[in-house]
């Protein structure tokens, strides 16, 4: 794809690297004479090849005519002028994969220096965003390191080259049952994810299928490591969902008890394979025991039994087990009103803590449901003192939006991780949690389901791409803001005119608040299709197997899970968290249903009624989502046309979808609760 074809289509995403102007800073960017790196290691060439490319995109020209250089290298690795840029205390703060970078104020050279080649690579990454988000060079002085050391992303694809849970077109990875030959896209993806601070990913979907069982074995063994390598070359380690039944699917046994020693034997023989193709293959990722998954429930056994078996077997690579704690009955009678949902993982974790070996991470949803658009903090996170456990952010907008509607999730994820657990009194959030330092754990990190395809703008809505970019920034540094982070994605992918970035900039920040109003009032959640969960249904799910419920009848709505009169979920909290979630009155209005089941004339804390709140937040939710659409419209011209009119096309179906929740939400409760709207608008 020619420079400007790809301009066109948003292929390059947040690496564009327009071009900048003639002016000051093209003076300043343009004094750099070379690069300078003496070391031949892969990641390290690859920092080489972005730099080059970088700077020659946004300067218009190859670097070669300047004063200055660009030097980069490993602490000690035999570049004498990052030997010469950092002193004792400088390498000693920088930690694997950190880097520091320094201006030389006599020569004027610039110096990225690192540890491990992963940091000379982010290090080059940081250094071209500051030239793309045109930052002043002349004078770093730049300690970075990534706050968790686990940054990965899940791929939900299948062999077969579906996604599950994908909304912007197949897999870039597979193809008719066989992992695709041409890599290119795939390094592409690799210099995505690097350069937005992310260093492992799991390929293949955590329901794994028959053929995907196959990973294992030496048919496919030598295409994943292929992958690997490419991922390798960007510092990224590569990971396999595994079959819990791969010892009966593909190893001839009669078992996969987990204390059976076969079967042990098995997955030890198993993971000696594997890392004799992958050397520095990263490990398992396992959902057992959910949704129809098969898992140690089956022999009698539990989660520290099936994951310890897996441990157990990688251990001696250095490998590790992600384990998922998306575990619940999903076969639930709808009649049952004490059984919750909600309170499952917590339920079936909590209890096995301080059972796991010390390679086995615990991998927990963001909330105890699943990804909705608003739901409380998962209170498992931080339960466990003495186990390490990470979060899971869904990135793909299965319930916010699919990638036809706007919703920048940065914000969501980011009060997820401000959030105070009180796990180890004031001080417990979150973020602490999950970067291992509360409880001082040994692995500690982020996972994400991804939400790219072979769309040639990678998300299908090329603004959902500021969700990828952000998540790895915040994997890196969970104190960056959203705008913040906003405001780099929108400067680096779509260029830096000024009323084009405060645009868009408050469109993303805008676009959770405003699907929530128009879809899930006050914490409610599941009012959608069933299966494919696009667009409103708001009793879609309410007498299904799945467990999730909204109560609806003609006197209220919302879920009892208070410990005096409901399921006891609210007691999973902590300290305050469960004074708050407990009572009707102190509990959030955003989570009043989720916690609650209250009349429709129940007042708020803005004073408003449950009921006039919903018709307010839908009429409201579509005035702003047409808004959206002309503040839009008035950067026509602003960027290229094509990536102008796609944007423009979803957000005009999104603000007619928009009406279509309005209607039928409105209308539904209307008749539910026989109570008029105060201000007379039509409801159906
Ligand atoms: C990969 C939800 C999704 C499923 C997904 C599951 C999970 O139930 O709808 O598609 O399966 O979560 O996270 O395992």
């Amino acid at each position: 794809m020619s420079d400007t074809a790809a301009q066109q289509t948003g292929y390059q995403a947040w690496l564009e690297y327009h071009r900048i102007t003639p002016g000051e800073l093209v003076e300043q960017y343009a004094v750099y004479s070379g690069i300078v790196c003496t070391e031949k290691d892969e990641v390290i060439q690859s920092a080489v090849l972005e730099l080059s490319r970088g700077i020659s995109k946004m300067l218009g020209k190859e670097i070669g005519e300047g004063r200055a250089v660009i030097a980069l290298g490993t602490f000690g690795g035999g570049n004498e002028l990052v030997d010469r840029a950092f002193g004792e205390e400088t390498r000693s703060a920088v930690v694997h994969e950190g880097f520091a970078i320094t201006t030389d104020q006599a020569s004027g050279n610039i110096v990225v220096g690192a540890s491990s080649a992963s940091g000379v690579l982010y290090g080059v990454f940081h250094l071209l965003r500051l030239f793309s988000t045109h930052q002043s060079v002349k004078a770093l002085d730049v300690i970075e390191n990534p706050v968790n050391m686990l940054r990965m992303i899940n791929q939900w694809d299948n062999i077969d080259g579906s996604i599950e849970r994908g909304y912007a077109g197949k897999s870039i990875f597979f193809e008719n049952n066989r992992i695709t030959e041409d890599l290119t896209r795939v390094r592409d993806y690799a210099r995505l994810l690097a350069s937005s601070g992310l260093n492992a990913i799991s390929i293949n979907n955590v329901n794994v299928h028959q053929w995907e069982t196959k990973f294992l074995t030496e048919e496919y063994l030598p295409d994943v490591a292929r992958v690997a390598g490419v991922f390798r070359s960007y510092g990224i380690k590569l990971f396999l969902s595994v079959n819990y039944a791969s010892p009966l699917e593909i190893g001839g046994l009669s078992t996969a008890d987990p204390l059976d020693p076969a079967v042990r034997e098995w997955w030890r023989v198993k993971a000696a394979e594997v890392y004799a193709a992958i050397p520095d293959f990263g490990g398992f990722l396992v959902k057992a025991d959910s949704e129809n998954r098969p898992g140690p429930f089956t022999y009698d056994r539990d989660h520290a039994d099936g994951s310890n078996m897996l441990a157990e077997a990688l251990k001696p690579y250095g490998g590790i087990v992600i384990w998922r704690c998306f575990v619940y009955n999903c076969k639930q009678d709808w009649r049952d009103r004490a059984t919750d949902r909600a309170r499952a993982a917590y339920d079936h974790f909590k209890p096995l803590d301080g059972r796991f070996m010390d390679n086995v991470i615990l991998q927990v949803k963001n909330g105890p449901m699943d990804f909705q658009v608003r739901e409380p903090v998962s209170p498992l996170i931080g339960a466990m003192e003495t186990t390490n456990q990470m979060i899971e952010f869904q990135i793909t907008q299965e319930y916010t939006g699919q990638q036809r509607h706007l919703c920048y999730l940065v914000p969501q994820w980011k009060e997820v991780l401000d959030f105070e657990t009180y796990a180890k009194g004031e001080g417990s959030s979150i973020k602490r949690i999950v970067d291992g330092s509360l409880h001082g754990n040994r692995l500690s990190g982020f996972a994400a389901v991804s939400n790219i395809g072979n769309d040639v703008n990678w998300t299908g809505h090329l603004l959902a791409q500021a969700n990828l970019y952000g998540y790895g920034r915040l994997a890196w540094n969970p104190e960056l803001s959203a705008e913040e982070i906003a405001e780099e994605w929108i400067r680096m992918t779509l260029g830096g005119d000024e009323k084009l970035v405060s645009v868009v900039l408050s469109m993303l920040m805008h676009s959770w608040s405003i699907y929530e109003a128009y879809t899930s009032p006050l914490g409610v959640g599941w009012m959608v299709n069933p299966d494919h969960h696009y667009g409103p249904n708001v009793d879609g799910y309410e007498y299904s197997k799945w467990g999730t419920y909204h109560f609806a009848d003609c006197h209220g709505i919302g879920v009892d899970r208070t410990k005096a009169t409901g399921t006891g979920y609210a007691a999973q909290y902590k300290g305050n968290n469960y004074d708050t979630y407990e009572s009707v009155e102190n509990c959030p209005d955003e989570l009043l249903l989720f916690f609650h089941h209250v009349p429709y004339t129940h007042v708020l804390h803005s004073g408003q009624t449950v009921i006039q709140h919903i018709y307010n937040t839908h009429f409201e939710g579509v005035e702003r989502a047409e808004q959206l659409t002309a503040k839009w419209a008035s950067l026509e011209g602003s960027m290229g046309e094509l990536v102008h009119m796609h944007v423009a096309d979803r957000l005009a179906e999104q603000a007619a979808h928009a009406k279509e929740w309005r209607d039928m939400i409105n209308t539904y409760f209307f008749r539910k609760s026989g109570i008029e709207d105060a201000m007379g608008r039509k409801i159906y």
